[in-house]
């Protein structure tokens, strides 16, 4: 709830990373969400960052690589399981540190 009036001019939520592409001749996209952010940039500029999702000649449901799906749900991870326990954390420390601040 810190967003400056500019950042939700481009997010409604007015949430940090946003970013805004723009090809010649096309109207302006923006994504949001770290995930998401991060992934259109491999697809576009980083494809060999992303480890192969199916062995040659072997593809379909069920057959993805191994570091390709670990790759895959370490990303949902981040934001997913592990962010509400990283919040928590933020705030508790927060707390505690402001309360021995004020002793
Ligand atoms: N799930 C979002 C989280 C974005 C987020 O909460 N960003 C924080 C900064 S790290 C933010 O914009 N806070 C401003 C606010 O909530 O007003 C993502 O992965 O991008």
């Amino acid at each position: 709830m810190r967003a400056p009036p500019e950042l939700k001019e481009v997010h409604p939520l007015g949430k940090s990373p946003v970013i805004t592409v723009q090809a010649e001749g096309a109207d302006p996209i923006t994504i949001a969400e770290s995930g998401a952010i991060v992934e259109y940039l491999i697809d576009h500029f980083g494809k060999d960052m992303l480890p192969q999702r199916y062995t040659a000649g072997k593809e379909g449901p069920g057959l993805e690589k191994e570091e390709w799906l670990r790759c895959r749900q370490i990303m949902h991870y981040a934001e997913g399981t592990i962010m509400p326990y990283m919040l928590i954390s933020l705030v508790i420390n927060r707390e505690l540190l402001c309360g021995s601040e004020a002793q």
